[in-house]
């Protein structure tokens, strides 16, 4: 290799992040929307799988829900911390984690053992709490478990307006009170947060807070439509992934987060099924 080729690869080597996630079928939502936007953005993108969700169109599109069996998703764990995460010798160690759907408490007992063991320096969480179709009582155990294995463990947490309500125990109808939301789960996880208002409160701009325990900052852009957009929840958790990877500041990486879902979902994919999809190439 001439030395004009070593420095040409040596500073295009690209930062690594995994996403440990579900799959989604449709490739709207899941590990696919994260390599998508890990792609766009920049980064060597890593899939680590934990069930595999297909909606049921003859079911009112309901999810069906497979979990991965757990030696299997402790393989992929172990196969990509051996591979990239510190101390691996790779030239870009993956210090960057997300995390999306785990679906049981055995995935989140598995994961959790993971996380502990591998050290990473950011951990995002999408903390993905209730899947459409799921038995209730297995869904309680699910959220109970994540809020006390996984959350402990994030640094950086991005909560829907359903999920900033069961995280926080507060009722949020107004930008205050997802501002008082935010301030909690910071408080309950020492995590910096993004609470997502997204069009579930009314008024023309689609609204998030972030508070990382210092800067409380309200990100705010034209409301896209009424209804959400599939994978917009995923897309915006793997952005924030990406730009901490990249060594951006957490709040650096919200505001580039929600440029990149507002560009994509203006650029949103339709299908036969009756949602429609962000398209992670928006930007572009
Ligand atoms: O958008 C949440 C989500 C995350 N992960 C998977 C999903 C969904 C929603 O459908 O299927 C795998």
């Amino acid at each position: 290799m001439t030395s004009a080729s070593a420095a040409a690869s040596t500073t295009s080597t690209p930062a690594v992040v995994l996403t440990i996630a579900g799959s989604e079928a449709t490739g709207g939502a899941g590990a696919q929307a994260d390599l998508k936007t890990f792609q766009e953005l920049g980064v060597f993108g890593i899939a680590n799988l934990t069930c595999i969700v297909s909606f049921d169109p003859k079911d009112n599109w309901n999810h069906r829900f497979v979990p991965i069996d757990q030696q299997v998703i402790a393989d992929q764990l172990e196969a990509t911390t051996a591979a990239y995460g510190t101390g691996s010798g790779a030239v870009s160690e993956l210090g960057t984690v997300k995390i999306g759907m785990l679906g049981s408490p055995a995935t989140i007992g598995t994961v959790a053992t993971a996380l502990t063991n591998a050290n990473f320096t950011n951990v995002v969480l999408d903390p993905v709490l209730i899947c459409k179709g799921q038995e209730p009582g297995h869904a309680l155990d699910t959220d109970e478990a994540l809020k006390a294995q996984i959350l402990p463990l994030a640094t950086f947490v991005t909560p829907n307006h359903f999920e900033a309500e069961s995280l926080s125990g507060l009722k949020i109808t107004d930008v205050e009170s997802l501002k008082a939301a935010a301030v909690k789960i910071h408080e309950i996880s020492g995590a910096a947060v993004l609470a997502k208002g997204g069009v579930r409160i009314s008024g023309p701009d689609a609204v998030d807070v972030f508070f990382d325990g210092t800067t409380l900052e309200v990100l705010s852009a034209p409301k896209v439509g009424d209804v959400a957009v599939s994978g917009a929840g995923c897309s915006l958790a793997a952005a924030v992934t990406a730009e901490l990877a990249k060594g951006a500041t957490a709040l650096d990486a919200a505001r580039t987060a929600k440029a990149f879902v507002t560009a994509g979902i203006k650029n949103r994919v339709t299908s036969g099924a009756p949602f429609t999809a962000l398209w992670q190439g928006g930007p572009r």
